[in-house]
């Protein structure tokens, strides 16, 4: 059973409906994670938890538009809406999601020049979170991944999962993405797929 451990990528308010980067239908996912905890001994949720200075914030970096893509520190940088700041409400885990039963928490994106959209390492693969590491002790071998948003955090954190060894099924059902273009959710599917990440199919 401890083989398998549940990985919750980011389902706070800022990403649903009416947030301050709202993925759309991104409260979908709520009833189906809450069923999916069910099967699962161990559940960690990552927590997007930016400090107010961040440099993935437009609002940090006078001039340049929302959306745009910038270089922060030697990495493409898309300018996000301000979101998920740490202490602020759009930073809590959704009212729905049964948070009370999350193992562990492992925040990321605290360092204002880095960004982090794997639950596992920076966007530079400088530091990392802990988090594979601690499955790893826990003797997890296989996870499973849901979300938001499944453009950005969901498939980075499936991707380095996979990279650091662990079997991965992304939960379709359980997962939404962005879409900034018509297609990434697609083209993140397939990319996961292609890499041999096992999708699960809404059903
Ligand atoms: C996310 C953009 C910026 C995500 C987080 O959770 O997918 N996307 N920060
Ligand atoms: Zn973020």
């Amino acid at each position: 059973m401890n083989e398998n451990a549940l990985i919750l990528v980011d389902i706070q308010n800022d990403f649903l409906p009416g947030g301050a980067l709202a993925v759309p239908e991104g409260d979908q996912v709520i009833p189906r994670a809450n069923r999916l905890m069910d099967d699962f001994g161990i559940i960690v949720a990552t927590q997007d938890w930016h400090p107010s200075d961040h440099g993935s914030f437009a609002a940090n970096h006078p001039g340049k538009q929302l959306f745009e893509v910038t270089d922060l520190n030697g990495l493409p940088q898309v300018l996000w809406p301000t979101h998920c700041e740490q202490g602020t409400s759009g930073a809590e885990f959704a009212p729905g999601l049964h948070s009370g039963r999350i193992t562990k928490v492992f925040q990321k994106g605290t360092d204002p020049a880095i960004d982090s959209y794997s639950g596992l390492f920076d966007n530079g693969h400088r530091k990392s979170t802990g988090l594979g590491e601690w499955l790893r002790d826990q003797g997890v071998k296989h996870v499973t991944v849901c979300g938001l948003a499944t453009d950005y955090c969901v498939k980075f954190t499936a991707l380095d999962a996979l990279a650091e060894g662990f079997e991965v099924t992304l939960d379709l059902a359980a997962s939404r993405g962005v879409n900034l273009t018509p297609g990434d959710v697609d083209k993140a599917v397939e990319e996961m797929r292609s890499k041999g990440v096992k999708i699960r199919e809404a059903n």
